[in-house]
This record gives structure tokens, C-alpha cells and sequence, in this order.
């Protein structure tokens, strides 16, 4: 699929032009950049993403970027969150690579690298990015990618799953890409952390953004603690459930790495390689899931703190995600429906607004602070795509024209306001850009 295949609407038409000119702005070399600002080397869910876009006009881009991303790969098949390009200098982002030390720890790459990892969408992408392009070079990029896939999800289902039930566990709230949720208020309140210890520091994040719209001081701290925590055990996996400060079972998260079997049962098919273990390992990730997340008393998923063995009380847009599993239960399917149609979300054959990141009738629902009520654009399209799956067509439809007005009025900006649409965070985001590419060109069917 390429561009031509655009709707022509002289405003979609414009959308388009603006979205490729972001992505080809933050293009650098072998990966984009979700930010020349705030966010100057490159991420790993927002490469995922981007490698969506730029199917549609560079699918060679899509392949090096996904690839560039595993070629940072762990031995232990990890896929870290931050993979550092040494020409940006060392203090334009911080936490920088000499905070991480990877290169002290055995199995980290060559390039310097964060220890975390986010959530595992690059199968849903690598599969995603090849249906929009097809091609013989596609096809022998993916059958490289392959292995490296499975032993990203190998690793998350092994050194991860620190409460033994078949789900994998984040160790810091940047594992959930929702950095800032109200999810996390609850466990990340329970780390010990003093805002002093940010002394030592300097936050790069508050040259580029409001203080206002950004995670306080010392949720900052409590980041560095956990990180600290981390490091200090060389970024091991096997003394988590004793010492680690911060574990959580997300739903987003387990239901990408449910999704990311699901793709590659459909790339195995597609390379000549056996489809039925991924299968079978997606339907055991669906059943865990449902059976540690899924709230009955409240009809939505949510994280389980595995300090305290509860669920996390926040209803956030996280709740809405598992819907990304076309293996999901019609009960559950249901019930994430009319959370999402409720007042908390919104959703509707006809929105004014694309889905907030946070439950717009709770207490602590900020429409500025960034993962605390702002819409985002890979959410909703990942709400999109599920919605798509489990048929719900018009109301996918919805969310479709909401995401692309949005965009029509204030750009590719990292985030937005969820009541007046205003643009915040960074004003030429990659996924933004990439993802609103992709809806332009899949039209509601
Ligand atoms: C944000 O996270 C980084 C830390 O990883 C930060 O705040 O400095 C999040 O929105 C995350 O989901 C995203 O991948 C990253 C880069 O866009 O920025």
C-alpha cells in the first residue's frame, strides 16, 4: 500500500504531507528519532510504530529501522527501551548512556543502550508494516527479524514472569510506555525516594516542556531509584522477586505480548516456520491475562502490584488495551466496550475527541500532564486495531475520523489536550506522524 492509495480529501491530503515530512525531519541514519528535541535517539515501542508509517512510503526505512533496534538486542533477548546514538551528545537526554552502563554488563551490545525494556508491540508492527508492503526484500527482512522476535518474547516469558502465572512483569513504570499513568501512582508511592538525590542530576526533559505537563520531581526521584536498584544487581532478573522495588503485571503490556504471538503465527506462516507454538503460547497469555487482570467488580482490566498482590485501582485507558487479542473472551470484549462507550472514555460512532489516556470523570485526571489525560495517538490506534478485530466497525470508524480531525487541526504533536484538541509535548512526534499515516491509508471498512 502506498500513498496513492490516500483518500484525497485536499485536508487528508495535507495531513499526509505533513505526517511524511515529520518522519522524514526526525530520520536519522538507520532509525527516527520520536523527537529532535526531547527525545533525540531511539525508542523501542516508537520504532515499532514508526516502522508502521513508514511502510507506506519507504518500506526499505520500516525494515532498518526494526532492524537497527535488534541489532541492540541483548544476548539474554532483551529489546532495550533506549538504544543511545553516540553522535547526540551524552547530556542532550538524561538519563544518558554513562546513567545506564550498559557496557559494564555482560550481553549488552557494542552501542550503548538502556537496561528496561517497553512494551513488546514489534511483532503486531513487523506484521503490520509487511501486509502494507509486501515484497521479496519484506519477506527476507521479516524471516531475519523472525528469531530475534521470538527470543525478545522468550526472554519476557522466562527472566519476566517474576509471579509465575504466565504474564510477564514490568520493573519500572518506562517499561509501560504510560510512564506517567495514575496506574503506577500506587506502587511507584511505595519506593523509597528523596527528591535531594535528584541533585546529582540534571532533567533535560523540563529545557523542552512545561514543568506543568511533565512527571513532578520526585516522581523523577523514585525513576532514578528504581533504576539504581536495577543497575546495581547488573540489570539480572533472577533476584526481582526478593529486592526489585517496583513490579507490576500491566495490561497493555501482556496483551502486546499476547498480540506479538498472534503476528508471529501469521510471520511463521508467511516464512515457511511452524505457526503452532506461537498459538498456543497466545492463548495461554490470553487465559492469564483474564485470569489476573480482569476486574469483575469494576468490568475492566487492571495492573496487579506484585508488592501487594492487589490490583491497581486507577481506571486508565490501559483497561481498554487487551482488546488488542483476538483471543479475548466475548465477555471481556463486551465489558471493555462499554467501559470505553462510557463517560470515563468516550468512545462513539461520532467523537468529538480521541480517547483520553485517563478516566475523564476521576479525581486526578489531568488534561495536561503527559500520560495523565492527554489522548495519544498510539493508544488509539491500538484501541482502533482491536476494535477492528472483534468487529466493532462503527465504533472504530468513530475513532478513526476523531484521531484524523484531531491531527487536521493541531499536527503531529506528541500529545493532546483530550477536550480542546490543542497540541503539547514535542510538535513534530514520530509516531504521531507514522501512525496517522496508517489510518489515513486503511479507510474504515
Ligand atoms: C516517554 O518516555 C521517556 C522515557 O522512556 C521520557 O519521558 O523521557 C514515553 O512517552 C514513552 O512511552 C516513549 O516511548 C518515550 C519516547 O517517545 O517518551
Amino acid at each position: 500500500m502506498s500513498g496513492k492509495l490516500v483518500p484525497a480529501t485536499p485536508d487528508e491530503d495535507e495531513l499526509w504531507r505533513l505526517a511524511v515530512r515529520t518522519l522524514d525531519g526526525n530520520w536519522e541514519h538507520d532509525h527516527t528519532a520520536p523527537s529532535r528535541t526531547l527525545y533525540p535517539h531511539q525508542w523501542s515501542w516508537d520504532s515499532a510504530f514508526i516502522a508502521i508509517g513508514w511502510a507506506h512510503v519507504h518500506p526499505d526505512r520500516a525494515w532498518t529501522e526494526l532492524t537497527s533496534l535488534f541489532d541492540a538486542q541483548w544476548r539474554d533477548g532483551r529489546v532495550p527501551h533506549i538504544v543511545f546514538n553516540p553522535a547526540v551528545p551524552v547530556d542532550a537526554y538524561f538519563p544518558g548512556p554513562g546513567f545506564w552502563a550498559s557496557a559494564a554488563v555482560d550481553g549488552a551490545p557494542r552501542v550503548a543502550t538502556s537496561g528496561l525494556v517497553q512494551p513488546p508491540v514489534h511483532a503486531l508492527a513487523a506484521w503490520h508494516a509487511y501486509r502494507r508492503a509486501p515484497s521479496e526484500s519484506g519477506r527476507a527482512a521479516l524471516g531475519r527479524l523472525y528469531p530475534r522476535l521470538v527470543a525478545q518474547q522468550r526472554y519476557l516469558a522466562t527472566h519476566r514472569d517474576v509471579g509465575g502465572a504466565g504474564l510477564a512483569s514490568i520493573v519500572h513504570p518506562w517499561e509501560s510506555g504510560l510512564d506517567n499513568s495514575p496506574a503506577w501512582d500506587a506502587p511507584l508511592a511505595a519506593v523509597p525516594a528523596e527528591v535531594a538525590a535528584l541533585g546529582a542530576y540534571r532533567r533535560r526533559d523540563l529545557a523542552h516542556a512545561a514543568a506543568a505537563h511533565r512527571p513532578t520531581d520526585l516522581d523523577y526521584a523514585r525513576y532514578v531509584a528504581i533504576v539504581t536498584a536495577y543497575r546495581t544487581a547488573g540489570y539480572r532478573d533472577d533476584g526481582l522477586a526478593d529486592e526489585h522495588p517496583f513490579l507490576v503485571e500491566c495490561p497493555l503490556f501482556n496483551a502486546a505480548m499476547g498480540a506479538a504471538e498472534h503476528a508471529l503465527a501469521g510471520i511463521a506462516g508467511e516464512i515457511g516456520a511452524d505457526p503452532g507454538p506461537h498459538t498456543e503460547r497466545a492463548a495461554r497469555i490470553t487465559t492469564a491475562l483474564v485470569n489476573r487482570l480482569y476486574d469483575p467488580t469494576t468490568g475492566t482490566f487492571h495492573p496487579r502490584d506484585l508488592r501487594t498482590g492487589r490490583l491497581t485501582p486507577a481506571r486508565t485507558v490501559l483497561g481498554l488495551t487487551p482488546l488488542l487479542l483476538p483471543d479475548l473472551p466475548a465477555r471481556q470484549v463486551e465489558a471493555i466496550r462499554v467501559e470505553a462507550v462510557s463517560s470515563r472514555f468516550g468512545l462513539a460512532t461520532r467523537m468529538p475527541r480521541p480517547l483520553p489516556s485517563h478516566d475523564r470523570t476521576a479525581a486526578d485526571f489531568e488534561p495536561l500532564r503527559y500520560w495523565r489525560g492527554p489522548s495519544w495517538m498510539n493508544i488509539n490506534w491500538l484501541v482502533r486495531h482491536g476494535l477492528l478485530g472483534h468487529g466493532h466497525t462503527e465504533l472504530a470508524a468513530g475513532l478513526r475520523a476523531s484521531m484524523i480531525e484531531l491531527a487536521t487541526t493541531a499536527g503531529c504533536h506528541e500529545y493532546f489536550h483530550p477536550e480542546t484538541g490543542v497540541g503539547l509535548g514535542s510538535p513534530a512526534f514520530g509516531w504521531t506522524a507514522a501512525l496517522l499515516l496508517d489510518v489515513l491509508a486503511t479507510p474504515d471498512r
